[in-house]
């Protein structure tokens, strides 16, 4: 773990605060005029989500959003990133699609009583719910020209009527859109290569990588919206949240897990960080995947290149990667490497959590604060998730929950392992965003992984409980943010 950082190292601006998105939150699916959203097909199709668990309910945030609010208050939150639900604001999504006054009232509503309560709101645009008809229409993020016609529509809509808001984030995690939608089809819309798994089609050697490329375009054509008409008269800021976690050698002697680390970190970070900071692809895609992966026409690239004021960085684990002695299959996304949580000596990353796929490693978060930073020139970072489950959270009873001591840790190690990237290494972070604010809707995972600092009894009218871990982020921003 790393170390404490007693001293207050972080400017006095850096911002703070908590993270939640749309789908995993609101519930009120079939309120107050919302169009269904890719997420509500996928999850109410048997065997998409465990226990077949949906996003209907949730916890309820569309009608608890005032009590949310107090609470973030309470936790002595500087922001609080949220997402938008498109098809709340345009049922059918589409550019000539009728509006939902309700549905921006709704949003309008709580981002006043944001500011109200003094807090600053990040808005996500798309957290991954794309309005069920675009897909009916034309297959959503397959078609480029009209997800990006529609995107765009949907962005400027929101631009003008919430002219309040300073921090845009166009695109959650593009990778976990295209991969896990369209390559492996764990998520809506589940589109992959199996027939039993995807009877309506899909191809997981292209429709992921085209996908990936749509979101591309629809971000630069947001961003030039956002800066041409919007940007100056709000005093606002615009960028995309990519996820990505570290990577090490599995074997630090080997050239070849060295150089397989290095692509692991291509194929899922640079892919959409290379063309919004050099304009193309990393050479190492373009190498193993050849014409599949589409190409930048030169106005995409005008309109790409240069496209954040702020890289948005979601962040949770590291991994060890080990080179493949076998040519690559024509599906897949990693970069023809294996994954794996120990390495050639038996070290492993840290201890397990409720997500396969996590398990806590500060030190790497720091090496990956450097490696984004040296690659792209040291932009703004801001950091719009991190967090953790607890294995078998879910099975400990109120109030022992509460005292959720391993979060808390991972918290500590995190945040002060940010602290030492910006004063010892000139990384220019400058917000972080902790995942989550509260239990809520874990995907395909539902409701049996928790990531929130506040617990959320789904048993009894979502009520809520602080955690420890809620009191730890305040503590240690507390100390290591400047007073002056
Ligand atoms: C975030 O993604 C999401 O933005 C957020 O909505 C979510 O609740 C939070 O994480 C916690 O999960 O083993 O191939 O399925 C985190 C990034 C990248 C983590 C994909 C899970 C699974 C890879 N995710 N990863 S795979």
């Amino acid at each position: 773990m790393a170390a404490r950082v007693e001293n207050a190292v972080l400017p006095k601006d850096f911002i703070w605060g908590f993270a939640t998105a749309s789908y995993q939150i609101e519930g009120a699916a079939n309120e107050g005029g919302r169009g269904p959203s890719i997420w509500d097909t996928f999850s109410h199709t048997p065997t998409k989500t465990a226990d077949g668990k949906t996003g209907d309910v949730a916890c309820d945030s569309y009608h608890r959003w005032r009590e949310d609010i107090a609470l973030l208050k309470q936790y002595g939150a500087q922001a609080y990133r949220f997402s938008i639900s498109w098809s709340r604001v345009i049922p059918l999504g589409g550019r000539n699609d009728p509006i939902n006054e309700e549905g921006i009232q709704f949003y309008v509503d709580f981002v006043n009583a944001l500011l109200e309560a003094g807090i600053t709101p990040f808005v996500t645009l798309f957290h991954w719910d794309l309005p069920q008809a675009l897909h009916d229409r034309y297959l959503g993020l397959l078609n480029k020209d009209e997800f990006v016609a529609d995107f765009v529509r949907y962005a400027t809509l929101l631009f003008d009527r919430l002219p309040m808001v300073k921090n845009w984030i166009t695109f959650n995690e593009p990778w976990c859109s295209a991969v896990l939608g369209y390559n492996v089809g764990l998520h809506a819309p589940g589109r992959c290569s199996d027939r039993t798994k995807s009877p309506q089609g899909g191809d997981s050697t292209r429709e992921h990588l085209i996908a990936g490329h749509s979101l591309l375009v629809a971000h630069g054509h947001t961003v030039k919206v956002y800066r041409d008409k919007y940007k100056e008269k709000a005093g606002g800021e615009i960028g995309i949240t990519l996820n990505g976690d570290w990577m090490d050698p599995w074997d630090p002697e080997d050239p070849r897990d060295v150089e397989a680390a290095e692509r692991k970190l291509e194929f899922s970070i640079a892919w959409f960080a290379d063309p919004i900071y050099f304009g193309d692809y990393p050479a190492s895609m373009r190498k193993q995947l050849g014409e599949r992966l589409p190409t930048f026409t030169e106005e995409e690239v005008k309109l790409v290149k240069g496209s954040n004021d702020f890289y948005g960085m979601n962040h949770y684990t590291a991994n060890y990667v080990k080179h493949k002695d076998t040519p690559p299959d024509d599906d897949d996304h990693l970069g023809n490497v294996e994954t794996s949580f120990y390495n050639k000596a038996g070290d492993c990353v840290g201890p397990e959590t409720q997500s396969v796929w996590l398990r806590p490693s500060p030190v790497g978060f720091r090496n990956l604060l450097n490696w984004l930073s040296k690659r792209y020139n040291y932009p703004k970072i801001y950091v719009t998730e991190n967090g953790t489950s607890l294995k078998n959270e879910n099975d400990i009873p109120l109030p022992d929950v509460l005292n959720d001591e391993f979060r808390a840790e991972y918290f500590r190690g995190y945040i002060n392992a940010l602290a030492r990237a910006h004063n010892e290494d000139g990384v220019n972070v400058m917000a972080y965003l902790a995942w989550s604010f509260m239990d809520n809707f874990e995907w395909a995972e539902g409701y049996e992984t928790r990531f929130g600092v506040t617990y959320v009894d789904y048993e009894d009218n979502q009520k809520r409980y602080p955690k420890l871990s809620s009191k730890v982020v305040r503590e240690e921003f507390e100390r290591l943010i400047k007073k002056d």
